[in-house]
């Protein structure tokens, strides 16, 4: 899981999140995003999978993003800014698959998150969070298939890895990584985390500070 990610941007990644997160701005559309600034980190998955709740393990703060047991909770792109100096955002997004909202509804929410993720320059990676007890579904190919499309890079992150015995996580982080083969555009290794235990939440954030890094050269 630490692939890559020494003790130095596990340390890097620390003192990012250890600064001032706060909100900026939420967009119900792509005509009403923020002016383009410094670099944007966006977090997509299917509804419920936690991305909301991964912003809050990763800022260390409970009720930064807000988060539902239910379905459908973030219903509009939500910008969190990071601390001064470091010009990094993090894109909350509205869950896809929700299918018990009104057909016009997921419509809307669908154009919006494929629209945003193909025409946003400042975008510089996206996570597509899995649940971990479910593996990529198909709804989420279609996302996958749109961020091949665009210029960004993304990486899959593994969710709620606190409700799956090792054994059964092994292999679901081996076949998440064989179906990512055919996505040549997608990091070939996965991350794997739990918010409600904190694994992987270092890892996820050494990830970023390296990112940023690699933007400032
Ligand atoms: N066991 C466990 N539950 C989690 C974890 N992360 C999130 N959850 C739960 O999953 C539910 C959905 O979490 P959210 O963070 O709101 O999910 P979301 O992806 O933002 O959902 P939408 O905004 O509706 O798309 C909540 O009940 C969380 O407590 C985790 O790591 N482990
Ligand atoms: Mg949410």
């Amino acid at each position: 899981m630490t692939t890559g990610l020494d003790a130095e941007l596990i340390e890097q990644g620390r003192k990012l999140f250890a600064g001032e997160w706060q909100f900026i701005w939420a967009s119900p559309s792509i005509e009403t995003l923020p002016p383009m600034a410094g670099l944007e980190v966006a977090f997509a998955g299917r509804s419920n999978v936690g991305k909301s709740s991964l912003i809050n393990a990763l800022t260390g703060r409970s009720t930064l993003a807000r988060t539902s047991r239910t379905p459908g909770r973030t219903q509009e792109l939500i910008f969190f800014e990071g601390p001064k100096g470091a010009d990094v955002r993090l894109v909350d997004m509205p869950g896809y698959g929700f299918a018990s909202a009104p057909k016009a509804r997921i419509a809307s929410w669908t154009s919006l998150i494929h629209d945003f993720l193909l025409g946003r320059a400042t975008l510089a990676r996206v996570y597509v969070l899995i649940d971990a007890r479910h593996g990529i579904k198909d709804i989420d190919k279609t996302v996958l298939g749109t961020l091949d499309r665009s210029a960004v890079s993304y990486q899959v992150v593994l969710t709620k890895a606190d409700e799956v015995k090792a054994a059964e996580m092994a292999e679901r982080t081996d076949t998440t990584r064989t179906q990512l083969a055919s996505h040549p555009a997608a990091f070939p290794d996965v991350l794997v985390t739990s918010s409600r235990t904190g694994g992987g939440i270092p890892e996820l954030r050494a990830a970023m500070a390296r990112l940023i890094g690699e933007h400032r050269r």
